[in-house]
């Protein structure tokens, strides 16, 4: 039974959250066999800021985007800053890439010519430069580092390569930022990734200290992982810095959060519930990071971001004390039919009037489509120049 005092602070909890949109979901992307363009999507960093802008304007709860380098790159990014900010939105977590150079063909901070590692370590580096100059708290690392074949390369000098380049990094990160490591199984390496799973990220991050966090992308493990017990063990290590949202049935499918496997969701924003840490003053980055490759950009991220939100808001009404309770007295089924009772609410009557008493639409995909901004944007942005996943 939900009482009217939990309520509020249901409401209150879910005020409070924040989801943090990815630029490169703005922009045109594909499969490795073909990109479908799409009129209206962003040219430039800052038209896909103005994207997010307007998923924020919508729902409330998306304040803040995350950029990608070089795919984001400007000259003045004081001016891309202030840009964001009289859209009334933030630059988040800056996004490295080292996995699209020629040079990298035989991997970036890992790769045996330290030349080529001189290259990719100096690419954190500049990142974090970057972050100075928007205010950015997180610095994400994704290595697309790994071995095709047994035998390619040495696995164990791999991981001190590795490891130095984290600590040049690490040691270079003002007060208030730090390092995101993701971590991911396979792809684009087959036999041997560098960072391939949560405890390879765990690990250097303690190697590192408190300021290097693991990223959990939610497409990146095995079938059948337990991504909540990831979670679950992460927040009790205090080593849970973000998520990459996104949805998969196969592999990095990058599908929109929530799509695949609402119940999924629901047990991770449980996790994060139970351990108090959705508060955005805990420091848990909720991002997305999907590819919109058939469907509309800006209403799949509403889309996503609002998946997110319902997930969250049934992780809430779990009737803790209820729950608790039953697993205390070994009661089995008792303490499933709690959980289930949550995830079984339909709380989407609770979050429109949630929007509507913070004077949003109810519906805000209804709403997009409404508001005449996809006309405007195709109109304005009509002369092929579209930015794309990896432009
Ligand atoms: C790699 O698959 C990844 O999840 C990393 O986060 C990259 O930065 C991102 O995808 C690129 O879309
Ligand atoms: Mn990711
Ligand atoms: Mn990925």
């Amino acid at each position: 039974m939900i009482l009217l005092s939990d309520l509020t602070a249901v409401k209150a909890a879910l005020r409070a959250q924040r989801i943090e949109t990815p630029s490169w979901a703005y922009a045109n992307s594909g499969t490795r066999f073909k990109v479908f363009p799409q009129p209206g999507v962003p040219r430039t960093p800052e038209e896909k800021i103005a994207d997010a802008a307007k998923v924020h304007e919508l729902t409330g709860i998306a304040p803040s985007v995350a950029l990608h380098i070089p795919w984001d790159r400007v000259d003045d990014y004081g001016a891309l800053t202030k840009y964001a900010h009289d859209l009334g939105i933030e630059i988040g977590a800056i996004n490295t890439n080292v996995f699209q150079d020629e040079d990298y063909k035989l991997g970036s901070v890992t790769n045996p010519d330290p030349r080529i590692r001189r290259k990719a370590t100096d690419h954190l580096l500049e990142a974090i430069d970057i972050m100075d100059a928007t205010g950015s708290k997180d610095l994400k690392f994704w290595f697309s580092d790994g071995i095709n074949y047994p035998g390619q390369d040495d696995l164990r000098s791999r991981q001190d390569r590795l490891a130095a380049a984290l600590r040049e990094a690490y040691d270079r990160l003002g007060d208030d930022q730090r390092i995101l490591l993701e971590y991911k199984l396979f792809e684009p390496a087959f036999y041997a990734t560098d960072v391939p799973d949560w405890g390879t990220s765990y690990a250097h991050c303690v190697e590192l200290g408190p300021k290097a966090t693991v990223c959990i992308d939610t497409g990146h493990h095995a079938p059948g992982t337990n991504i909540e017990f990831i979670v679950a063990f992460l927040l009790r290590q205090g080593k849970l810095g973000a998520f990459d949202f996104n949805s998969r049935f196969y592999a990095d499918d990058d599908l929109m959060a929530g799509a695949a496997d609402p119940f999924q969701l629901f047990r991770i924003m449980w996790e994060i519930v139970r351990a108090d840490a959705l508060d955005p003053s805990y420091g848990i980055n909720f991002m997305l990071d999907q590819c919109h490759n058939i469907e509309a950009k800006i209403p799949a991220i509403i889309r996503s971001v609002l998946n997110v939100q319902e997930a969250t808001a049934k992780a809430l009404l779990v009737d803790k004390e209820a729950l608790f309770a039953a697993q205390q007295n070994g009661d089995v089924l008792g303490a499933n039919a709690v959980l289930m009772d949550a995830y079984n609410t339909d709380v989407r009557p609770l979050l429109a009037e949630l929007r509507e008493e913070a004077g949003l639409d109810p519906d805000p995909i209804a709403a997009y489509h409404r508001s005449g901004y996809q006309e405007k944007i195709v109109a304005e942005r009509a002369d092929g120049r579209q930015a794309g996943w990896g432009a």
